[in-house]
């Protein structure tokens, strides 16, 4: 089994959970997947249309699993779980939490908490204004350089009227890239 943690963040692109799921399961050959997303993710998806064996973790499952010595903490067992750390859609707040290292929910705990070693996938999303700012070109290489995989954004027209760069990838480009992935990790 391949263990994949899709990690979800407050950008609109996160309407594309369910068929990212789908297709993974679909095409990804011994996919076993897990979610955790922000609290602002919530807003883009009903986890009844999520797949019944998708586990989907947030912020409060996080609370509800220790309450004493011994007890597992979630972020920890995620991270040490997952072979393949998926973060799509990565919006500009949780690229900036990454790249310096703040860790204040149950994603970007995680993510502090990854192996390096083990692939990071991300795939930022944001709206074309925040995309061009220079920030976010320092803090993807930053990302970068860690060994960290881009799935770059692409030029679109946005949810919110604009067109330009800043779309999250298309799932099939990102179902494919995580093929090639686990593929490299095999062979
Ligand atoms: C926020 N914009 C975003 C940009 C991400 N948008 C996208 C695409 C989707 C539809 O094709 C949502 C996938 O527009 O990735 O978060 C303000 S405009």
């Amino acid at each position: 089994m391949v263990k994949i943690l899709i990690g979800c963040t407050g950008s609109v692109a996160t309407i594309k959970l369910q068929p990212l799921i789908d297709n993974i399961l679909k095409d990804v050959v011994k996919a076993e997947v897990r979610v955790c997303v922000t609290e602002h993710s919530k807003h883009f998806f009903d986890v009844k249309h999520i797949p019944h064996q998708v586990d989907v973790f947030s912020d409060s499952d996080e609370w509800a699993a220790w309450s004493k010595r011994g007890d597992p903490v979630l972020h920890i067992e995620l991270a040490k779980w997952a072979d393949i750390f998926l973060i799509a859609p990565l919006d500009a707040n949780t690229l900036a939490k990454i790249s310096t290292g703040i860790c204040d929910n149950l994603l970007t705990c995680t993510a502090r908490a990854w192996d390096i070693s083990k692939p990071l996938i991300f795939c930022p999303a944001m709206n074309t204004r925040m995309y061009e700012h220079p920030l976010t070109s320092n803090q993807i290489a930053t990302l970068k350089s860690w060994g960290y995989l881009e799935i770059p954004a692409i030029e679109k027209l946005l949810i919110c009227g604009d067109t330009g760069p800043g779309a999250m990838a298309e799932v099939s480009t990102i179902v494919k890239f995580l093929i090639d992935t686990v593929s490299n990790k095999i062979n």
